[in-house]
């Protein structure tokens, strides 16, 4: 039989270890402490978020730990960021005075943590320098979050240790959220629109988190599967997956440049009533704007499909979301075209092996898909998805079981 790869969450007390454990390697002193915050799957609503709409997702038990402490030293020591990995065995420490980390100035990883302090401190917040390391459970580069789940986890840090008492309720937790997000666009350079970062922190353990994108406002909607004998599958194709090439920024931009044909601020005032009359609208000299059409049209069905699965589960009706999943993907793969076919592979095959819906997750473009299975059909539905990857010359896929779990926080 194939070997299955089952991706595990750490204990949060073996993630504090961990990198309280790499923090005493890289830097031979104790952290202030160990914060942490978690990857997420998106339930439905994709592509809705940078064009005002609503989407779902739940936090994983898969989590992103920082050991961190304030700078030592004084003067311009004081103002240093100074960053490890400990997946990066034998690296050096990233090393950066505060007011360096600037736009355009930073690559890789350290971007998205150090762009943090940058974002708050443009918000005028009082950051100083620090000494971070993380180590991280999240899959990375996997449609999961894992880069959300750095700048959230370095967010709560930065909050508690200089005081800042934004982590305590939601509205803070909000204006956080708000920094990872300029981190993300205006340092790393992913043109992305908020959705992870606001899951991250401001998503509840057993609910999935109705975001409302046009005002940032939020519902908890009480979502347990294990009640219903439900489980959520987490498929990581291990297919490329990202967001600062240009796909991800061209979809964006052509919903925005529809926007504007239409005369709207975004597509989400669109509704489905409107919609045929708001297709026709959209031309491209005397043609119409075929590609452009099908665009519009997946974010406002998808966007009423959002509104639709949190009526039944609102009506204790779980088990009858998989046909909005199952059409969800199809206008994500056949309207937006950011499905992948490893994508289209999971979805075909989980179905036929019994999951009541499923769907790519997250950006697309590889990454993963969630299934909607039976507790009892885990596994055989895996072994399925497993076999239809093999058969198809695939990489072997990596497997997740998502339960929505805790928002960043403080951990040890
Ligand atoms: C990525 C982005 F980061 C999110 O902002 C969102 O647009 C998602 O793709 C698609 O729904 O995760």
């Amino acid at each position: 039989a194939r070997t299955i790869t089952w991706v595990d969450a750490w204990e949060p007390a073996a993630g504090a270890e961990r990198a309280v454990a790499a923090f005493r390697e890289r830097f031979g002193a104790e952290p202030d402490g160990v914060w942490s915050a978690p990857g997420r799957v998106n339930l439905i609503g994709e592509h809705t978020d940078y064009n005002g709409g609503l989407c779902l997702p739940i936090d994983l038990p898969h989590r992103t730990y920082v050991a961190l402490r304030r700078a030592q030293g004084e003067g311009s020591d004081a103002t240093l960021v100074r960053l490890a990995s400990a997946q990066e065995q034998g690296a050096g420490v990233w090393t950066s005075p505060l007011a360096d980390v600037l736009p355009g100035r930073v690559q890789g990883w350290p971007s998205y943590a150090a762009g943090v302090a940058w974002a708050l401190a443009g918000d005028g917040h009082v950051v100083g320098g620090f000494d971070a390391v993380v180590d991280s459970c999240v899959p990375y580069g996997a449609g999961l979050s894992s880069s959300a789940a750095l700048e959230c986890a370095v967010a709560v840090a930065l909050d508690d240790v200089f005081g800042l008492g934004l982590a305590a309720d939601d509205a803070g937790r909000a204006r956080l959220a708000a920094a990872c997000i300029r981190a993300e666009n205006d340092i790393a350079g992913a043109p992305t629109g908020g959705m992870d970062q606001s899951s991250s922190l401001r998503a509840r353990s057993g609910h999935a988190l109705l975001l409302d994108c046009l005002d940032q406002s939020v519902r908890h909607v009480p979502f347990d599967l294990a009640a219903a004998g439900l489980a959520l599958l987490v498929v990581d194709t291990r297919a490329e997956h990202a967001l600062v090439d240009g796909q991800y920024a061209a979809r964006r931009t052509a919903c925005e440049a529809a926007a504007a044909q239409l005369g709207v601020g975004t597509l989400r005032e669109i509704t489905p009533d409107a919609l045929p009359d708001a297709l026709a609208r959209l031309t491209d000299g005397d043609q119409p704007a075929e590609v452009t059409r099908r665009r519009v049209r997946h974010v406002v069905t998808e966007i009423a499909r959002v509104q639709e699965f949190v009526a039944l589960l609102d009506a204790g009706r779980v088990r009858d979301v998989g046909p909005l999943m199952d059409a969800s993907h199809a206008s994500l793969r056949d309207d937006y075209e950011v499905s992948a076919p490893e994508l289209d592979r999971v979805v075909e095959s989980a179905r036929s092996a019994g999951a009541l819906g499923a769907r790519m997750t997250g950006g697309g473009f590889g990454g993963s898909a969630i299934a909607l299975v039976e507790v009892g059909s885990i596994d055989a539905v895996a072994a399925a998805v497993a076999r239809a990857f093999d058969e198809a010359g695939f990489t072997p896929p990596a497997f997740l079981v998502a339960e929505a779990s805790a928002p960043a926080g403080r951990t040890a």
